[in-house]
């Protein structure tokens, strides 16, 4: 990659063996729409999934794979994703004509002979055919055939659509064997949250793209003086079995992380701004005169002098310097923020399940809900507001249930089926949340101010987990109490508070017609669970509303 200019070394005393990688610039993200499901029947993929039929798809994308490597080198990828010893990881294999996925997935999975010792002589594991092909996008497929736990990809040697443990096996097949096996695997953060004695409480969080996940797995506490602390196991995915405790205990099944860089900078995440300091891969970020890698947000002035993540001399009429969409890719364990547990085989007990999005209205800081029936349908109803700029969709809102819609693998329906079904058969079930970041006032400011003050949201969770916590009950859920949240050191009027946590009839009574339609959706696979607690809250508004 250094020898043909597709990688450069970055400056070596400040960024010791670290490396910039430059993509095909119609190459730059996962591409959702040339994504497929490959079930044998088109409903087992559902109404949120591209479906295209397991023998059409080997022939279609056979055909783009046949002598696709000729004449490159093919590398063999075993990997485990998970901890080496732990009984809920699971083993892949890719082969790839690309160096860069063979290198990133060197970080981001335990892969090389420590899978192969763990392999031995079994057959089990989950194969990934992967080939750059031309990177054309008329000629890109990504498909998964969940009854054969098999992965094909042509077209892109981007991130998710390349580094095949990582949404392809992680997330859509292993969606799929968790259904089939009892288990569950989803698109979840698993942080640690330490309280002043010394105990750890795990929560397991899911958000759509841009609310931040990453940097609440990583933050930083603002109420680190009073012995609140955070500790991260993860930041993007979960694997989740019941224990001989009747607790469910999560894995990160992956070992780095593959993060968004711009907007990425010492006020955000300073943790991982610590990690990537070394060992660590960039791709499409910008390069400085004096060879460190830069983003929009990474500070608050650009260097003087700057190549853009195109190769090209910047200026500011050049637009942004990094893709919006640059990365880096390094290894969990380089962050300080990282749990001692993060490695455990047995995973780490999870005591709450927080939902969340980016709504400018309607959703309360925080609320926490009545059961484990109506948490599922706090999950299957989330939603956030866009935010990517390219696509010229800003403040669209958009339903994403658990934040699995472009990952579940199998019929969006059934998954919130096994969810209900999981709910029944977990002795000691996690408590479940939504959180929201991101109200706005009538003057369009954020009420909240997030980050590192996060940790007080964090905190009524862990009281209410605990059975300390003061609540009061609302039409939706429960919110904390009046002097229930720690807001000490911290200046918010008693103005925004209220708005904050207000639960406006109106707003909600929009929320429950628009759910509707999206059930609509599902036809008679819904589960008529979900259909109940849509009339309940419908009918808990309706009294609102009259009174
Ligand atoms: O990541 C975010 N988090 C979670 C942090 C642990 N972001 C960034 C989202 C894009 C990836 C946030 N943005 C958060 C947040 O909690 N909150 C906001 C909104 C916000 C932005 C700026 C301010 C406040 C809130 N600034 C001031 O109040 C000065
Ligand atoms: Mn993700």
């Amino acid at each position: 990659m250094l020898r043909n200019g597709d990688s450069l070394t970055l400056n070596e005393k400040t960024y010791p063996n670290c490396y910039l990688h430059r993509s095909s610039p119609n190459d730059v993200a996962r591409t959702e729409h040339l994504t497929f499901i490959c079930s044998p029947e088109k409903e087992d993929a559902g109404p949120t999934n591209n479906w295209m039929d397991p023998e059409g798809a080997k022939h279609k994308v056979g055909a783009l794979l046949d002598g696709a490597m000729r004449g490159r080198t093919m590398y063999v990828i075993p990997y485990i994703m998970g901890p080496a010893s732990s009984p809920i990881s699971q083993m892949g294999v890719e082969i790839t004509d690309s160096p860069y996925v063979a290198a990133s997935m060197r970080i981001m999975s335990r892969m090389g002979k420590i899978a192969m010792d763990r392999l031995g002589s079994s057959s089990e594991f989950v194969p990934g055919l992967h080939s750059v092909g031309d990177l054309d996008p008329l000629r890109r497929y990504i498909v998964h055939f969940p009854q054969e736990k098999l992965i094909w990809s042509v077209g892109s040697g981007y991130g998710g659509n390349a580094l095949l443990g990582k949404k392809c096996f992680a997330l859509r097949i292993a969606s799929v064997m968790a259904r089939e096996q009892g288990w569950m695997a989803e698109h979840m953060l698993i942080l640690g949250l330490e309280s002043p004695g010394g105990k750890v409480t795990y929560m397991a969080a899911a958000f759509p793209s841009s609310c931040g996940k990453t940097n609440l797995a990583m933050m930083v506490s603002a109420l680190e003086n009073q012995g609140y602390r955070v500790w991260t196991v993860g930041d993007d995915i979960s694997w989740m079995k019941i224990g001989e405790d009747g607790y469910l205990h999560a894995i990160n099944p992956e070992a780095g992380f593959f993060g968004v860089a711009p907007g990425t900078g010492l006020k955000t995440n300073p943790n991982v701004m610590s990690a990537i300091t070394r060992n660590t891969l960039f791709t499409n970020v910008a390069l400085t005169a004096d060879r460190q890698p830069w983003w929009e947000g990474f500070n608050d002035a650009p260097p003087p002098e700057m190549i853009n993540w195109k190769g090209e001399r910047w200026d500011s009429s050049k637009g942004p310097a990094a893709h919006p969409n640059a990365r880096y890719t390094v290894p969990a364990k380089q962050s300080p923020s990282i749990s001692p547990k993060w490695e455990a085989p047995e995973g780490v007990p999870i005591s709450a399940f927080i939902f969340g999005g980016r709504r400018a209205r309607v959703a309360p800081l925080v609320y926490e809900s009545f059961d484990w029936k109506h948490g599922v349908f706090l999950g299957a109803t989330m939603a956030s507001e866009t935010t990517a700029a390219a696509t010229g969709d800003i403040g669209v809102t958009r339903r994403d249930p658990m934040a699995m819609l472009p990952f579940c693998g199998y019929n969006m329906a059934d998954y919130f089926q096994h969810w209900l079904e999981m709910g029944k058969r977990i002795p000691h079930p996690p408590k479940i949340f939504h959180v929201n970041w991101f109200r706005r006032g009538a003057d369009g400011k954020f009420l909240w101010p997030g980050y590192g003050e996060n940790v007080r949201v964090l905190k009524w969770i862990l009281e209410r987990i605990e059975g300390r916590g003061e609540a009061q009950e609302t039409r939706i859920g429960y919110v904390p109490a009046r002097n229930g949240l720690t807001l000490d050191g911290l200046s918010i009027s008693t103005e925004a508070l209220g708005k904050l946590f207000e639960v406006n009839p109106e707003d909600w009574q929009g929320e429950l017609e628009d759910t509707q339609q999206f059930f609509a959706k599902f036809g008679d696979r819904l589960p008529q669970e979900l259909r109940d607690e849509h009339r309940r809250l419908a009918h808990r508004l309706e009294t609102a509303v009259s009174a």
